[in-house]
């Protein structure tokens, strides 16, 4: 018996030594570790066009040893400062009043996050987010709170209705018949980014003017956690882009992460989120959101109810614009 088990081993032995090396080793070969590094090559996303531009900025804090937070908060700052943009920061659209008011949040890979709605007058808002949630014990402070609390922080006090803007706004009221708000869907929304860093931590932010000429005081998804954005670091970091509304009646970015969660895809996740708004709201018409979501492996996906969604993905290979999956034409 011991000279069978023997010679069993043996030719156990002999057979290993004509395993390739890379199956032998794959349990203790360092080689699958840097599998798992690869994963977590850094990689970050955007809503819409000007997702480009801020994406690049992003880009640069995370080469030069910025966090994902850091990446995060660089690259929406760039969409809020430009002034061409309608639905962001300076230059967004104003309410039907003619103020412009901003929400905005942030989450990093702590559960941590700081948001401000209602905010008027000051240009970055996604940064009051920052100094919200590092700096003080409350998640969103809104309205003059916000704005006191901004002005405190050392931010400056600044005209954000452009001329561009007021006129596009003048011309809105002439059309008084027609005086509801219009929801943004022609490639010019929201901001939303998430980006992984090379520690492989998640982290995102959300800033927006939100649906232009809304009623004054309104506030939509994007500065709310859970809906315009949420983030686990277990899991993974989703955004929203599109009518707040339906977006926070579904509790949109936090059902994408659970989502993902359960296993799904990044796209699959989105998918499920925009099914369920679909099913949840009667009129369908004009009702336009988009979901990003980016996973702990490094994988992303969107998906909108109507056409026209995209995002834009940059990573150490590519940079570019993806078109998302939809389900409606307009
Ligand atoms: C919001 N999701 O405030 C944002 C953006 C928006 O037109 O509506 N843009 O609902």
């Amino acid at each position: 018996m011991k000279r069978r088990l023997f010679l069993n081993l043996s030719a156990l032995a002999s057979f290993a030594l004509f395993i390739p090396k890379s199956i032998a080793k794959v349990k203790s070969d360092p080689i699958k570790s840097n599998l798992n590094r690869v994963k977590k090559k850094p990689v970050i996303i955007s809503t819409w066009n000007h997702g480009l531009a801020a994406n690049k900025a992003a880009w640069e804090k995370l080469e030069t040893g910025g966090t994902a937070l850091d990446a995060v908060e660089a690259g929406v700052r760039i969409t809020e400062s430009d002034e061409t943009n309608r639905s962001v920061g300076l230059g967004g659209l104003p309410d039907r009043d003619g103020n412009v008011t901003l929400d905005a949040c942030i989450m990093n890979h702590e559960n941590e996050c700081g948001a401000v709605a209602f905010l008027q007058e000051i240009e970055n808002p996604i940064s009051v987010a920052r100094k919200v949630m590092e700096e003080t014990p409350h998640v969103m402070i809104v309205g003059i709170g916000a704005q006191e609390f901004a002005l405190k922080k050392g931010f400056e006090k600044k005209n954000l209705l452009t001329e561009g803007a007021k006129k596009a706004w003048m011309e809105w009221k002439e059309k008084e018949d027609k005086k509801k708000p219009v929801i943004n869907h022609e490639n010019h929304d929201t901001i939303g980014m998430l980006a992984m860093d090379k520690e492989g931590n998640l982290s995102g932010a959300c800033t927006t003017s939100g649906w232009a000429y809304k009623l004054p005081g309104r506030v939509g998804d994007s500065p709310i956690i859970g809906a315009g954005l949420f983030v686990d670091n277990e899991v993974g970091a989703a955004c929203a882009t599109g009518m707040g509304e339906a977006v926070i009646r579904i509790a949109g970015s936090s059902s994408v992460v659970e989502l993902m969660r359960q296993g799904y895809s990044p796209e699959e996740a989105c998918k499920i989120a925009v099914k369920r708004i679909q099913r949840k709201h009667k009129n369908l018409k004009n009702l336009q959101v988009g979901f990003l979501a980016l996973n702990k492996d490094g994988e992303v996906g969107g998906y909108s109810v109507y056409a026209g969604f995209n995002y834009a993905l940059k990573n150490d290979v590519t940079d570019k614009m993806i078109d998302a999956n939809y389900d409606l034409e307009w």
